[in-house]
């Protein structure tokens, strides 16, 4: 016989989960001692935080990673990043600890009710009935979060439990395509090769589903104008191809009148579609014929319009290109780069991106959370990699730091950018000291524009008027905070300093923040700007 805890590591071990992403408790103790020489623990200061790093870490890798939360503190500090995790289909095996089953019925100090609470935010919670089913459990967990669409489950183990006698549990393969309907796939076929105009709209899942090489070779074959979801969580296509045609905008009608050209949209991996700005009217112009691939059954359920098919995007875009007619090439110009922005005092966000976008390393991968300057980002970064720019969807902050930090250990021989708002890095900024204590050299470039400029412009959109408390950010010196946590950092004000900053940054292995002192723009948020602006759409 075994212990809980033997059993546990060994399955961790064979499931490739020795990575151990946590933040630690009296009720995690029993698990977490004499941790196993083969296993890393990753310790963060706050558990959105530490859930968050695992985030990133299973986005970049496509597979789960183990969180250790404490009790029913995960619900409250890390719900978030489980929510994230959602929304963005990572899968995440998320643990806590729970007191002592022998004592529960008398609600004991940090007695958990995690598992109700995260419950509407997992694809399952579960607390064991028995102690010896706890490897079981884990096992169960890992297998439903690498199911399309991948998420996080949730598992809360009483802590009497590790020391418990149980049979080990051995690895089995569960399967994790699903192949959507040839029939259905057949009726996407007969309306593209019937269109005059035809659109993709890429989205997330593409990555998700490893179809990036796909969809592109189907772009091509098609002559296809290509956009991306609005609110985009990741970019799955190159921004400098000719077909690129830009992100959609986050608006019923904005984003209709954007296709309203196009007699038949397809869209690949994405809901149907994204909203913030409620601009009422129809989805997609009337009469155009819509399609949806998805692999997540809810955003197949949820969609406002169209034909939705469930399945796979590699193997369905596969299949579409070869049941398609080839078109021939049309006579398009190379997209051009966007207009070099004026150096100005204070800098613009433009101008920064477009910096940026001159020193970036080859292969670097952004991780963004820049409400009000998401647009300029979109514009002026032109990443042509898959795997290049991750966001969140769920609209929560907090995001960015944490990702960064994860996605940078994912891929060690790729560099990683946060680019995040002054008030974005305040909702995780203690993942700052574990970058530095684990030497995971991130660099992070904080847009310091003292406001919360995306909701001074939201108030506009929303036409609150801004009378409203609450916007403004004064006082917060953000590379003391970070010196505070041991990492080397350094404040831009003038243009001329920035790519100096910024170079010196990339040449160096450690992780580094600069924060740059940038004009407020509120006319922006989320992509959207004044084009968005609902009294237009009366
Ligand atoms: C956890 C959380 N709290 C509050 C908000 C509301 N919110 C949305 S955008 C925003 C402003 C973020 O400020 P900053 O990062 O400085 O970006 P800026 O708006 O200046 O571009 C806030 C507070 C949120 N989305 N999530």
């Amino acid at each position: 016989m075994t212990t809980v805890r033997e059993a546990t590591y060994q399955l961790l071990r064979d499931l490739g989960m020795t990575q151990v992403f946590g933040n630690p408790g009296s009720t995690e103790l029993p698990f977490l001692r004499d941790m196993p020489p083969d296993f890393k623990y990753f310790l963060a200061l706050h558990e959105r935080s530490a859930a968050g790093i695992a985030l990133g870490y299973a986005m970049g890798r496509g597979k789960a990673a183990f969180v250790n939360l404490h009790s029913v503190a995960s619900v409250g500090n890390g719900l978030s990043a489980i929510i994230d995790a959602y929304y963005n289909h990572v899968p995440l095996v998320v643990t806590t600890g729970q007191q002592d089953r022998r004592h529960l019925q008398a609600e004991p100090f940090l007695v958990s009710r995690a598992v109700e609470g995260v419950e509407p935010y997992v694809k399952w919670a579960c607390e064991p009935l028995r102690a010896e089913d706890v490897p079981a459990t884990i096992a169960r967990g890992y297998y439903l979060a690498m199911q399309p669409p991948m998420g996080p489950v949730f598992i809360s183990i009483p802590m009497d439990d590790w020391t418990q006698e149980c049979e080990p549990v051995g690895v089995r393969d569960v399967s994790r395509r699903l192949f959507a309907d040839r029939s259905q796939l057949d009726e996407v076929c007969r309306a593209i090769d019937r269109s005059t105009n035809p659109a993709l709209v890429v989205g997330a899942q593409i990555e998700e589903d490893h179809a990036f090489d796909q969809v592109l070779a189907l772009a091509e074959q098609l002559q296809a104008d290509v956009y991306q979801e609005p609110i985009a969580s990741r970019w799955t296509f190159p921004r400098r191809h000719r077909l690129f045609r830009g992100s959609l905008l986050p608006a019923q009608r904005p984003l209709a009148e954007q296709l309203a050209s196009h007699d038949t949209v397809l869209v690949l991996g994405a809901p149907v579609f994204l909203y913030y700005s409620y601009v009422p009217g129809d989805p997609i112009r009337p009469g155009t014929n819509l399609f949806q691939i998805t692999n997540s059954p809810r955003d197949a359920a949820a969609a406002l319009a169209g034909k939705s098919i469930v399945g796979d995007l590699a193997d369905a875009v596969e299949y579409l290109q070869l049941k398609t007619q080839k078109r021939s090439a049309r006579n398009l110009p190379a997209r051009e780069d966007p207009q070099t922005p004026k150096a100005e005092a204070p800098i613009t966000p433009a101008f920064l991106f477009n910096v940026l976008n001159r020193v970036i390393p080859s292969g670097a991968i952004v991780a963004e959370e820049c409400p009000s300057s998401k647009g300029d980002l979109d514009r002026y970064l032109l990443l042509d990699q898959a795997q290049s720019f991750y966001s969140v969807r769920s609209g929560i902050l907090g995001f960015g730091v944490p990702a960064a930090i994860g996605l940078q250990l994912a891929h060690p021989n790729r560099r990683v950018v946060c680019a995040v708002g002054d008030g974005s890095i305040q909702y995780s900024i203690q993942a700052l000291w574990t970058a530095v204590q684990y030497q995971i050299p991130v660099v992070f470039l904080v847009l310091s524009n003292s406001d919360y400029s995306a909701l001074k412009s939201f108030c506009d959109f929303t036409q609150v008027g801004r009378n409203v408390p609450g916007m403004d950010l004064p006082g917060i010196d953000i590379a003391k905070i970070a010196t505070g946590y041991g990492m080397k950092s350094e404040t831009v004000i003038q243009h001329e300093d920035l790519e100096p900053a910024l170079t010196a940054a990339f040449s160096a292995r450690e992780p580094r923040l600069i924060t740059v002192r940038i004009q407020s723009d509120t006319s922006k948020c989320m992509g959207m700007d004044q084009s968005v602006d609902p009294p237009k759409y009366r």
